[in-house]
């Protein structure tokens, strides 16, 4: 029988998590949230070498892609979305000129992989429940297991610091939530405020949410659902396309400014 020690197994879990851990304290970019757009941004941003981590809440990774829409696993992106899911090997069908499908499951998957293989840690299981703010500039998480915010545990958090932060939480814009409320910043929407999100309008959600996916405060982004939730656009519904894109666009706008 081949030797197996159970002390050994738990040194090497424990071992290894707290260097990955240790590793990831001081980032170039914090993505909360592992949905579409917090993977696509992360995998962007990650296959141009940079230090970047997402901290997901749950234990999966996907988000809302794993079921397209009332549980129907297929999902539905435009023409220009498919390009990037092309890129990462994820296969589509044409269902109509315009209209690509491709199977969720496959999707998330090869998202998570790719992103993953880029370079891109993701620490699932943790919640971001609060910002480092310093001269009105996020740049920084402060971080709980989401078991212990799930038990309502009175336990301390612990905290990491970004040069940039990503706000990918999806339509409850967690991140934004928390500046606005404990914070006196300014924030970069009309009203300084968060807008809100509307009702559905697959056509105009999908444009907005692009431009929408911006710089909100010094320091943090938004992107993917959280973006029309914070600057006030449309819900989109079961289409993806918006996500993906939305996540490069912020990947691409923060390499420039991380070359800066
Ligand atoms: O909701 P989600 O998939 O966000 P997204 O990337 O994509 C939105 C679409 O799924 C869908 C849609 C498409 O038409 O509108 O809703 O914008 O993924 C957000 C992830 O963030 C995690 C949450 O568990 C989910 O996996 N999350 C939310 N708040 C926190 C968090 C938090 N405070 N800390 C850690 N993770």
């Amino acid at each position: 029988m081949e030797h197996l020690d159970e002390i050994k197994i738990s040194k090497a879990i424990i071992k290894t998590y707290t260097d990955k851990l240790l590793k990831n304290l001081e980032l170039e970019v914090a993505i909360v949230g592992a949905g579409p757009s917090g993977m696509t941004c992360g995998y962007y941003l990650a296959k141009e070498g940079k230090k970047v981590a997402i901290f997901e809440r749950k234990l999966s990774v996907g988000g809302g892609m794993w079921a397209g829409g009332i549980l129907f696993n297929q999902i539905v992106v435009q023409k220009k979305a498919k390009e990037i899911l092309d890129e990462l090997g994820i296969n589509t069908s044409l269902f109509e000129k315009n209209y690509y499908v491709a199977d969720a499951v496959e999707a998330v998957s090869t998202l998570c992989s790719k992103a993953v293989k880029a370079g891109v840690k993701i620490f699932n299981g943790l919640s971001a429940e609060d910002v480092l703010i310093r001269n009105n500039r996020i740049c920084g998480l402060v971080l709980n297991w989401s078991a212990v915010e799930m038990a309502g545990l009175h336990v301390d958090p612990i905290s990491i610091k970004a040069k940039f932060t990503v706000d990918a939480t999806g339509h409850a814009a967690e991140i934004v939530h928390i500046v606005e409320k404990k914070s006196k910043i300014k924030l970069k929407t009309k009203t300084s405020k968060i807008l809100g999100e509307g009702s559905m309008w697959v056509e105009l959600a999908e444009e907005t949410i692009v431009k929408n996916s911006k710089e909100v405060a010094s320091g943090l982004y938004t992107c993917g659902m959280s973006s029309n939730t914070v600057f006030g656009g449309p819900r989109m519904g079961p289409i993806f396309g918006g996500m993906l894109l939305s996540g490069k666009k912020v990947a691409f706008e923060l390499l420039k400014r991380l070359s800066y």
